[in-house]
């Protein structure tokens, strides 16, 4: 099932240009931008172009070339800000907040990268 989409949200106004943000990395399918409060020396906020509301209607529902697209701009973000194994550095943790339980706070999916530092737990 598609989600409702509000394209009022703030990420659906940076990619309609209305908002500036601090652009890492862009392609067909998906925009990269630097967290406007940064949690770690690394991170980056991985979008979607297309009107998802969160991780699981993107899974769901997006087209495989934009899953392609979204998945490699992740790619390319880990290694052009040095955090990615295969590039022999020390990787990243890579989180999806989603829904009310999941503490999202913005309504178009976005994949939290962030690294430069070890993370610590996960639970709080
Ligand atoms: P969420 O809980 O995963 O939905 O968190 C949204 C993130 O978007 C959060 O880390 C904010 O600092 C970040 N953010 C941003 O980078 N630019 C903005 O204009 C706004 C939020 I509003």
């Amino acid at each position: 099932m598609a989600l409702a989409y509000d394209d009022t949200n703030i990420f659906a106004r940076i990619l309609r240009g209305e908002i500036p943000c601090d652009k890492v990395a862009e392609n067909d399918h998906a925009l990269a931008f630097r967290d406007i409060r940064p949690q770690a020396p690394v991170h980056v906020l991985v979008i979607p172009k297309g009107a998802y509301v969160s991780f699981d209607d993107f899974a769901a529902n997006a087209s495989n070339a934009e899953i392609l697209g979204f998945t490699r701009l992740c790619a390319q973000v880990c290694m052009s800000e040095g955090v990615d194994l295969a590039g022999g550095n020390q990787g990243f943790r890579a989180v999806a907040n989603t829904g009310h339980h999941g503490v999202q706070e913005v309504p178009h999916y976005h994949l939290h990268i962030m690294g430069g530092r070890v993370m610590g737990p996960m639970l709080s």
